[in-house]
């Protein structure tokens, strides 16, 4: 087998990052306006270069690399400001305001020590980091990347987990087809990018897979208590530490201490069940989509299933062939977007380019960035004048509405009643928007009926709907969703003077500074916490980044003061709360036609960011003493 020239293996990359490298290793920026016209958006199937075109690139790229190599030619120096704004918006063949520049040069690490890197100012002496302890709660991919980053620093830190090993929601939510739907080769550590993703958007097992190895590289495991949960975390005054208890598998209850809590247990980490009559009374086995029980036989039975949000979406589907019935009861539908990415596989040659081509995969990580991130965002912002304010918000999301329906027009065929059924009533984005996992389709079928009167009770053998209709079933699965209303429960977390966070917070209004400190809870951070769920796009990992610096930055600030603890001040979190929901008044989330798990029973936006990614980057850059109370 003859091995295939350079030139030959270059064929297999994108257009866009493949161009970026060469003008980043060239410096030749002509080769901008060459290509500008063929990069209609950020995504490969926007690209649309003849042939030749790419054939040039192609060579031009394989005789620099070649050049650079055999040392007749060197790399360019990094790009220059106005270089790296013109490649960033070519690169994705949308116009990227400057002000994005710091944050993509750090991400790419064109701006020196990545930000997320948080290093001593004045390293306080060996005695008092080794003192120093951080508890983490949860081992899922929030409580693993700060893990690494806290042992980074230097820091000594114990996670107490749940389950038998590490991977948080990965680990837990194992229904058939369950996968994440943000481009995968953004959703994963920054530090650790993984080139041999099998697809653009991986299976569960696939990302479990990813946290296993990243747990084992960054020697985290030995740090982590298996199958002990935390139920209650109290900070005590006199100690200046946070008193922890534990249970144990077998029952045993255990008491540990922390200086810090860091508790990243997010916002779906309990299920939700549905409070529906007689859903004890099923006969048949009865499943949340999280707590799975692979053992249950579909074929050929008869599955009712409750709940349309994203993870019915990718059960329905997936089970649709192997069952005798299908029956979806929608309490009100969600929009879907088609990607062609979604179900296809990373092609061989791609796989190479990001693991082989300098540059290649930081810039195809930008596209990916700029394709599920901001761009999107000023679609979700309200146009006060809008006609119709009940379908969509302002002309680009009411566009967005047209080519959404478009799409499930076609998947749906000619059926009124199911179109009807199927196309929500509020804006684009209004619920979180799912990726179309071939539901509409999925909905024509004989065998399945999509059922929207509302739900009286689950009987022992099935599920009787408005007007003692009997929908029979043999088995139940729950698509229902989280607690993320109760975030944190069921532990009992007391700061200062014995106020715990369910009396700060009440059954459903989670708030945060940043989403990360609260008033009275002195050295404790929380990852995924309130109002920064993302909902825009963009990747839970990018912000949980975020989150980790942050916290960081706060653990450097008390060590180096030689202080014990640090506290958010009650202006600053109030003051903070009250631009969140200021900027969720003008937004989608808040839209009055329109309930999802974002919001509380009062209408209140807890759970999402209003934010735009860069916002948030910005805010958790640094961390201004000012606003914390040291002692
Ligand atoms: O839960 P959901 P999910 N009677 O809360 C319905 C992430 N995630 O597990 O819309 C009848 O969105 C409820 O109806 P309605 C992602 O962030 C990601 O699907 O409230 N129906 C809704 O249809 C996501 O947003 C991925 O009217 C009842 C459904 O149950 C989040 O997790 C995959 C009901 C719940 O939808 C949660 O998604 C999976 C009742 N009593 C999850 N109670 C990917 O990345 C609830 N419902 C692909």
């Amino acid at each position: 087998m003859t091995t295939p020239s350079l030139r030959t293996l270059i064929e297999g990359a994108d257009l866009a990052p493949l161009l970026m490298m060469y003008v980043q290793l060239s410096g030749d920026r002509a080769e901008l306006d060459r290509y500008r016209p063929h990069i209609r958006g950020p995504w490969s199937w926007m690209e649309d270069a003849p042939p030749a075109l790419r054939a040039r690139l192609h060579e031009r790229c394989a005789a620099l690399l070649e050049a650079i190599q055999s040392g007749r030619e060197q790399a360019a120096p990094p790009p220059l400001p106005d270089l790296l704004a013109e490649m960033v918006s070519t690169c994705v063949g949308q116009t990227v305001p400057d002000e994005y520049l710091p944050l993509i040069a750090h991400e790419m690490g064109l701006a020196g020590t990545p930000l997320l890197d948080v290093d001593w100012r004045a390293r306080p002496a060996p005695q008092a980091i080794n003192d120093f302890h951080v508890a983490v709660i949860g081992a899922g991919e929030s409580g693993l990347g700060m893990s690494i980053k806290l042992a980074r620093l230097g820091l000594r830190y114990t996670i107490f987990e749940k389950n038998p090993t590490v991977g948080g929601i990965w680990f837990e939510n194992q229904y058939p087809s369950c996968g994440v739907d943000t481009p995968n080769h953004f959703y994963q550590y920054s530090f650790e990018p993984n080139h041999n993703w099998s697809r653009y958007f991986s299976p569960r097992d696939e990302l479990w897979q990813y946290l296993e190895r990243v747990a084992d590289r960054y020697a985290v495991r030995p740090h982590i208590r298996f199958n002990t949960e935390v139920t209650e975390a109290a900070w005590s005054d006199e100690r200046a530490c946070w008193e922890i208890v534990v249970r144990e598998a077998d029952g045993t209850l255990r008491h540990f201490s922390a200086h810090a809590l860091v508790c990243a247990v997010g916002q779906l980490n309990r299920p939700r069940f549905p409070d529906i009559e007689g859903l004890d009374r099923f006969a048949g086995p009865a499943m949340h989509t999280a707590q799975w029980d692979p053992s249950v036989a579909l074929d050929g039975r008869r599955v009712a299933m409750i709940g349309t949000g994203a993870s019915g979406m990718q059960v329905g589907p997936s089970i649709a062939d192997r069952v005798a019935q299908l029956s979806i009861f929608q309490r009100s539908p969600h929009w879907a977007v088609h990607n062609p990415l979604y179900h296809a596989r990373v092609e061989p040659g791609k796989k190479w380019a990001l693991a082989n081509l300098p540059h290649y995969a930081s810039w195809y990580r930008f596209q990916l960035f700029w394709a599920s991130a901001d761009s999107l965002y000023p679609s979700l912002q309200v146009d006060p004048g809008w006609s119709t304010p009940n379908l969509s918000l302002n002309a680009e999301n009411h566009a967005m509405r047209e080519r959404l329906i478009e799409h499930i027009r076609a998947e749906v065929g000619d059926d009124p009643t199911l179109l009807a059924k199927a196309v929500p009533n509020y804006p684009p984005y209004g619920k979180r928007m799912l990726r179309d996992n071939g539901w509409f389709r999925m909905l024509r079928r004989e065998h399945v009926q999509l059922i929207t009167d509302p739900i009286e009770a689950i009987e022992p053998d099935g599920v009787r709907t408005r007007g003692s209709k009997h929908t029979p079933a043999d088995i139940l699965v729950l698509a229902t969703g989280f607690r993320a209303d109760r975030l944190t429960w069921p532990m009992k977390i007391s700061g200062r003077g014995g106020v715990t966070l369910r009396d700060r917070w009440g059954d459903d209004d989670p708030r945060a500074y940043l989403g990360i400190t609260v008033p009275g809870f002195p050295n404790f951070f929380l990852m995924y916490g309130p109002n920064t769920n993302l909902a825009h796009g963009g990747s839970a990992i990018f912000h949980s980044e975020c989150q980790t610096r942050y916290t960081l930055l706060a653990l450097r600030e008390v060590l180096e003061r030689g202080q014990r603890a640090l506290e958010v001040r009650e202006d600053v979190h109030d003051e903070f709360n009250r631009r969140v929901d200021a900027q969720h008044a003008k937004m989608v989330w808040a839209h009055p036609g329109v309930g999802s798990w974002y919001k509380n029973r009062r209408g209140r936006v807890f759970a999402t960011s209003p934010w735009r990614m860069l916002d948030y980057w910005n805010f958790t850059r640094s961390l201004d003493p000012s606003e914390y109370r040291f002692s």
